[in-house]
């Protein structure tokens, strides 16, 4: 046989070496399950995600990331073990090295400064069980009362607002499965065709079934081209154009008096205020026309059946608390909630953003959505932690906060897991400077991300093949994350690392956990009887569809539609809250003239650690671009894909033009993926909701100027001296962490 016929042939064998192991992805809150196939060919490997046609949520989709998750868990970026940075490198140590040096450490700065003096920061990614372990890991083994999470910039707007008008926060209040049945379809600030991309099919199915579907968003979006009317208004306004369609549906009759009657609180006097507006001004203020405004109340208003949807671009502002109990306002006045295809949904970001903000990695929060303040909450609690209740601490501040007790000096020591806050949290250079006044700083991540760069010490973790564990979709679906890969090197699992550190600071029995459902079990326990009540899931009952809280016992279905009967406060009815105009917090002025909003883009996923070192993702999108429209262009002296710079009252940032009449006049916008000088978060305002403390990233006033002004560099005579700067074409350098 020839040679080649051999080679072949061993390939052939080879290639039959194929494992399939079943995977989630690990990004948005769509969850989307998939068969991972690990081909070896001879020595090289190849990966192929396929969707699960079983998946009821995704329906057999995955999107782009999801399809290219498995690339930067496959990376030889991975850290595969603890790092330690001596003279300003870093080197690898033992685990028991590691473990012995963070608690020396926090035993260390607590006898000096108290308690309180370390914080401990967390986030969205991780599973329930990682959740509500690294609240007790806080609270317990730390004792701090300063614990606080990523998805305080995420759901907090949202998840007040829910809190406070139903009684209840979970992101949808019914299952995806009913879209295709609503007549009008509401997405405010929401960009689902590039964050949730695998449920855009429901909301087209709907439209077959002759669904009228309203965008509100400043940029004309993949979204916005399913809408049949965009209102495309001015950043920061959403209130205005919330109160303008009440008005209308007041006014021209269209709001469910018998529902408001039985259900609600708080009608009446938000009548009487609405009276006092003028459609005119409203339209004014909020750059939409009064006719769309009116065609906009007239098509909900009519419709039998509807949803209300919000996202970040209605709740990412200093007042994004007010904004969505004012989208809340059109639901309950229209009486289209707790029905078949009718409800709210505040569409969840990350992976486990909902179960992540039900457990207690929150600075005012317990397990099971209890409140940290509530006496009867902390008994029962302390209870299942076996710990008196005198020493549970009360609550804390959130997270932009933390940064700010960080720099005053009054957080001398930091334990971070799941987050990049250097590059996520608004006002970046100021959070840089004070992660860098810490005297101790422990990141546990899969990457040396740019916060990670700054830690005294890095903890390897696993990836979302490695780490089994429970998720909860934005339906409210809690699902079971299966992952069969063994983690690279020393790399541990999160709760691993949480029990080890604990046990460490003499807290053995209360971490004696051998499995995540084991974990699973004790948040079931300490879930029990509160909001979000997980009693009676089971990782048995999770092998197949999921399934929704509340599920308070194991022979209850759970709950894929609220407030069927009733609403979730004491006295069964929902809240109507005042219509509010709220100004601008930093209103355009001439030496900062535009406005400048914020968000996402299909192919990377948040602060980008992950999906730049995905080189599928990253071929697609190399660096960021900031979306301007042409008038504004010219007006400004900006020439399309060139670099300028952009310049708030905080701190600038180098970025490539990308012009287009998608996006209007006043406004522009810029993803926030990437790090260093390419971060959008340099010059974002860190104002916070005083509700919630949700920054205000979706609008601050800015100005923009060419990086090389061809006018100005251009000498006299326009002959070019050697060595002044020339425009080039080349990319920036991006910002990855550089290889461990
Ligand atoms: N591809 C991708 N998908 C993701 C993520 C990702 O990073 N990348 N992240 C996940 C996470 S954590 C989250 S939170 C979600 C976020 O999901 P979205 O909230 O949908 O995403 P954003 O792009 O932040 O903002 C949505 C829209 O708000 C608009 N907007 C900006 N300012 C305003 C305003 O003042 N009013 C109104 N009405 N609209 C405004 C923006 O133009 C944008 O199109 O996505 C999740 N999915
Ligand atoms: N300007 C602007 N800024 C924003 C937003 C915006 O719209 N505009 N949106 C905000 C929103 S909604 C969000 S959610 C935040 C998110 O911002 P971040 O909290 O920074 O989110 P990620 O980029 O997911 O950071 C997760 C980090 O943890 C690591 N990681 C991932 N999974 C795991 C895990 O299971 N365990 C451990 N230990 N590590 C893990 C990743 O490698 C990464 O370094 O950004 C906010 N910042
Ligand atoms: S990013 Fe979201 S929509 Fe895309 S595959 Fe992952 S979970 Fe599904
Ligand atoms: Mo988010």
């Amino acid at each position: 046989m020839s040679d080649f016929l051999n080679h072949f042939r061993s390939v052939q064998l080879e290639k039959a070496k194929e494992n399939i192991m079943p995977a989630q992805c690990p990004y948005c809150s769509v969850q989307c399950s998939m068969e991972l196939t690990e081909e070896r060919i001879v020595t090289r490997k190849r990966y192929k995600a396929k969707p699960n046609k079983q998946d009821p949520v995704s329906q057999g989709r995955l999107c782009i990331k999801g399809a290219n998750a498995h690339q930067h868990v496959m990376t030889d970026e991975r850290i595969t073990s603890p790092l330690l940075k001596i003279d300003g490198e870093f080197s690898p140590i033992s685990w028991e090295l590691a473990i012995e040096y963070i608690t020396e450490q926090f035993k260390a700065i607590q006898s000096v400064y108290g308690n309180d003096a370390v914080g401990v920061y967390g986030g969205g990614s991780l599973t329930n069980e990682e959740a509500y372990l690294l609240g007790k890991f806080a609270r317990v083994a730390i004792k701090t009362k300063h614990i606080d999470y990523n998805g305080r910039f995420c759901m907090s707007a949202a998840a007040s607002a829910g809190n406070a008008a139903f009684g209840i926060d979970r992101g949808l209040t019914n299952s995806l499965s009913e879209i295709p049945d609503a007549e009008c379809i509401i997405l405010a600030g929401t960009n689902i065709a590039e964050c949730q991309p695998t449920i855009v099919p429901y909301f087209r199915q709907a439209k077959k079934n002759g669904a009228f579907i309203i965008v509100i968003d400043p940029r004309e979006t993949a979204t916005a081209k399913l809408a049949d009317l965009h209102l495309q208004g001015k950043p920061g306004m959403d209130a205005y154009i919330a109160n303008a369609i009440l008005k209308v549906l007041i006014d021209e009759g269209y709001t469910d008096h018998h529902f408001i009657q039985q259900q609600t609180t708080g009608f009446a006097a938000l009548t009487e205020q609405l009276k006092q507006l003028d459609l005119h001004e409203l339209a004014a203020c909020s750059g939409v026309s009064a006719e769309q405004l009116q065609l906009a109340a007239k098509k909900y208003g009519e419709a039998k059946t509807g949803f209300v949807f919000t996202a970040r671009g209605v709740e990412q502002h200093a007042n994004g608390y007010e904004n969505v109990r004012q989208f809340i306002n059109l639901v309950l006045a229209s009486g289209k909630i707790g029905k078949h295809a009718c409800g709210y949904g505040a569409i969840t970001g990350q992976g486990n953003g909902q179960g992540g903000r039900e457990h207690g990695q929150k600075a005012d929060q317990l397990p099971g959505y209890r409140s940290i303040e509530n006496e009867e909450h902390r008994n029962y609690i302390a209870r299942i932690w076996g710990i008196d209740e005198a020493d549970l601490p009360r609550k804390g501040v959130s997270a932009y906060e933390l940064m700010e007790k960080a720099e005053q000096g009054e957080l001398s020591a930091m334990f971070i897991m799941g987050s990049n806050p250097v590059v996520s949290n608004p006002n970046a250079v100021f959070v840089e400077k004070a992660l860098k006044k810490l005297k101790f700083l422990v990141v546990v991540d899969m990457f040396l991300s740019e916060t990670a760069r700054l830690a005294d010490i890095i903890l390897p973790s696993s990836s979302y093949l490695e780490d089994e564990g429970t998720m909860t979709n934005l339906e409210g679906r809690v699902v079971l994350r299966k992952a069969e890969r063994k983690p690279p090197g020393e790399a541990k699992h999160d709760w691993e690392i949480l029990c080890s550190i604990a046990q460490a600071l003499g807290k053995p029995e209360a971490f004696a956990f051998s499995s995540a459902e084991d974990i699973f079990n004790e948040l079931r326990l300490a879930s029990r009887g509160g909001i979000a009540d997980y009693y009676g899931i089971t990782y048995d009952r999770l092998k197949e569809e999921g399934v929704f809280w509340p599920c308070p016992e194991p022979q209850h279905p759970g709950t894929p539609r609220l407030f069927g009967s009733s609403f979730a406060h004491p006295d069964g009815k929902a809240l109507f809250y005042p219509a509010q105009q709220p100004e601008l917090n930093e209103a355009p002025a001439s030496d900062y003239p535009l406005l400048l909003t914020t968000g996402r883009i299909m192919d990377h996923y948040l602060s980008g650690t992950q999906t730049r070192r995905s080189p599928d993702l990253q071929k697609r999108a190399k660096e960021p671009l900031l979306e301007i429209h042409p008038d504004t262009a010219v007006e400004f002296g900006i020439e399309d894909n060139a670099l300028l710079q952009l310049r708030s009252r905080r701190g600038s940032t180098v970025i490539r033009s990308k012009i287009t009449d998608t996006i209007r006049r006043d406004t522009i916008f810029a993803p926030f993926h990437w790090g260093d000088l390419q971060s959008i978060n340099r010059v974002t305002n860190p104002v916070l909701d005083p509700v919630c403390r949700m920054p205000e990233f979706k609008v601050c006033s800015v100005t923009i100027s060419p990086l090389i002004d061809k006018q100005r560099s251009l000498p006299d005579d326009s002959v070019t001296k050697a060595d002044e700067p020339v425009e080039t074409n080349e990319s920036l350098p991006q910002s990855h962490g550089s290889a461990v």
